[in-house]
């Protein structure tokens, strides 16, 4: 089924008189709803608040739309998520007028979509580009938000949603030396728009997260010379990407309202039956062939969807392990080098990461795997990398070396709430929030995808899609009772946390020291952030909540009322 949310009839009102967005005029102009960021949250976001008729202004660093496909143009760069599930699903004629050509699209392919979607449904002219928001105050006698931009500018709005992505701010490169370097280097996550040509050249790539291991068999293809300098191994599953052939484009539109409906009650957001059995419930026959069929189809869950304790079961999750570093000796021929890439953490407790050719690419000549773990980078020189051991002569180096993830675009935004008080402060142990929609202390603002959601353990545009769907229905409902303010309380909001980490506590997840506990930045509070527990599971809680009068809310108080009424209920609960 796929929902019915056509484009208003007619253009929304507009942003009323005044400058147009991204004028850098100073002035405050009052929306209903201001928006940061135009990748696929930010788009449909405000394609669904124009569909209420309300106004809005969006705000997006980048020069035009897409987000991660805008900024993520490194060589390899494609989804793992296959291109006719890693779509936009509310509107049927959108869905039938686009044609995908590979199984996992390749970023310009996905970028081209976005901007199709923001031509088709007029997208751009509420949108301020090259504009980054520095704060967000929310002001209490006013009852607005009131964003500050780079270029001066001052939005208000009523509403404010952060659609500020979950991998949007890279981490930067912080080696000793790097200003000395003569060569040059590029952060996957910031790709310049001309190509980059590795022809001939003596290449370091640093990092073998996704990223790396997409743009690695690329570059090795044209450098003379390429050094992959690896921390940490990673486990990467064959994408089998290839063309779709018209049979299957045509199979996928028949099916697609079907599909989608599976994605969206599914755990992980892809169509994929849920395993059935456990992992020693079948014999090591079963087990071996149940594997090899997964590897055989390919992608992220090539493992993973086989048994039901993958996540979950130390000695179930050893077992793929084995699978899956067998494979790795089985493809690469220098067994001291297959060895180094044999990762030791549990399998799928990191993104497990999709490839073409990424272990074989250790079989060509002029491809030396690195060890940096037990060699470590001491700093760039200006004529390449030097470890405690050996310096390594480059003319250009490539750090894959990630994002600070999930919080990090929203806490360097200086967001403040109720009485001034800062966001990063309330979440200086790690985040806290209410579905991860919103959080308490910062009424009337909302995170697409925030901590406390599926997130970036699903689908991100079947996750997206349904974050932007309720927060649109929550402010049409606001609107319907006549009010216009919501706020998690915060006792319903330290219950869904601890909801939220008593269910990771039940998986291997938060043993690995991944992004996704945010050890990969220096600092950072230790905390599992997404839900587990799966899209579908997820999307029934947030129905129960709205289902109960957005139980756990409080609509149309303020913050003196609210507080009055919350320690009332923990009163009458103890
Ligand atoms: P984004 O696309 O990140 O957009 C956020 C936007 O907000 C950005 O354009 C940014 O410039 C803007 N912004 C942020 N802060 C500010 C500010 N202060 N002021 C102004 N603008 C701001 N997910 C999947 O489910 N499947 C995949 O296959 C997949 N592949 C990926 C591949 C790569 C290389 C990366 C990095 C991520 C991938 N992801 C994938 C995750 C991906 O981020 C999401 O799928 C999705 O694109 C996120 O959309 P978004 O709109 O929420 O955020
Ligand atoms: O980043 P990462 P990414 N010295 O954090 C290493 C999505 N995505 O950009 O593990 C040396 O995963 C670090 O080593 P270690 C997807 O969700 C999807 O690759 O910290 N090395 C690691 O190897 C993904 O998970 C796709 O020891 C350093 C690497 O850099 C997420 O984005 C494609 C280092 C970083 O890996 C992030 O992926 C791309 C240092 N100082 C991205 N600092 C698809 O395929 C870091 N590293 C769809």
């Amino acid at each position: 089924m796929s929902d019915a949310r056509q484009p208003a009839p007619a253009p929304a009102p507009g942003p009323g008189p005044g400058p147009g967005p991204g004028s850098g005029s100073g002035s405050a102009e009052r929306f209903d709803v201001v928006v940061v960021g135009a990748g696929f949250a930010g788009l449909y976001m405000l394609h669904r608040l124009r569909g209420l008729g309300m106004t809005v202004r969006v705000i997006e660093r980048a020069d035009d739309v897409g987000g991660t496909w805008y900024w993520n143009r490194y060589p390899g760069a494609r989804c793992d998520i296959e291109s006719i599930d890693y779509c936009y699903s509310f509107d049927d004629a959108l869905l039938h007028e686009w044609r995908w050509s590979e199984r996992y699209a390749a970023q310009p392919e996905i970028l081209r979509y976005l901007e199709h979607v923001a031509d088709r449904f007029d997208l751009r002219r509420d949108i301020a580009f090259g504009t980054s928001v520095l704060g967000a105050e929310w002001d209490e006698a006013g009852h607005v938000w009131r964003l500050r931009c780079d270029d001066g500018e001052i939005v208000t709005a009523t509403y404010c949603v952060m659609a500020t992505g979950c991998l949007s701010t890279v981490k930067t490169p912080d080696f000793p030396g790097l200003g000395s370097f003569q060569g040059r280097w590029f952060h996957t996550g910031q790709w310049p728009h001309e190509p980059v040509d590795f022809t001939g050249g003596k290449v370091a790539v640093i990092g073998t997260g996704s990223s790396g291991i997409q743009a690695i068999p690329l570059i090795a293809r044209h450098a003379e010379r390429l050094y992959v300098l690896q921390r940490t191994p990673n486990y990467s599953m064959p994408a089998h990407n290839r063309p779709l052939t018209e049979a299957e484009l045509h199979d996928a539109l028949r099916d697609h309202a079907e599909r989608r409906r599976r994605c969206r009650e599914s755990e992980s957001g892809i169509p994929l039956p849920p395993p059935t059995d456990a992992t020693l419930d079948v014999t090591p026959e079963q087990r071996r062939a149940r594997y090899e069929e997964g590897w055989r189809r390919g992608g992220i869950s090539a493992l993973s969807a086989a048994f039901t304790d993958f996540f979950t079961d130390e000695k179930a999750n050893r077992l793929a392990q084995d699978f899956a570093r067998a494979k790795i000796r089985e493809i690469v021929r220098d067994p001291e080098v297959a060895e180094l890439l044999c990762p030791t953490h549990h399998i799928g407790t990191k993104r497990t990461c999709t490839d073409t050719g990424y272990f074989e690419t250790y079989n060509r000549d002029g491809v030396e795997l690195v060890d940096v773990r037990s060699d470590p980078i001491e700093e760039i020189t200006p004529t390449g990398v030097r470890t405690r051991d050996r310096h390594i002569d480059v003319d250009v180096i490539v750090f894959a070396i990630g994002f600070d993830a999930i919080t990090g675009a929203l806490t360097e935004i200086d967001i403040r709430g109720t009485g001034g008080r800062a966001l990063t402060d309330t979440w200086a142990h790690g985040p806290r929030t209410l579905l991860g929609l919103q959080t308490a202390g910062f009424p009337n603002l909302f995170m697409v995808t925030g901590p406390g959601s599926p997130s970036v353990l699903s689908n991100m545009v079947v996750s997206i899609e349904q974050h932007v769907d309720w927060i649109a229905d929550c402010l049409a409902h606001l609107r319907e009772r006549g009010v216009d303010r919501i706020e998690a309380t915060p006792a319903a909001q330290e219950r869904w946390m601890a909801h939220v980490a008593d269910l990771a506590a039940h998986t291997l997840y938060p043993k690995a020291n991944s992004w996704y506990v945010g050890v990969n930045i220096p600092g950072k509070p230790r905390t599992f952030m997404p839900y587990v527990a799966g899209c579908g599971q997820y999307r029934r809680e947030c129905d129960e909540i709205v289902a109960a009068g957005y139980a756990g809310f409080t609509l149309g108080q303020d913050a003196n009322t609210r507080q009055d009424r919350d320690t009332q209920q923990e009163g009458a609960r103890t």
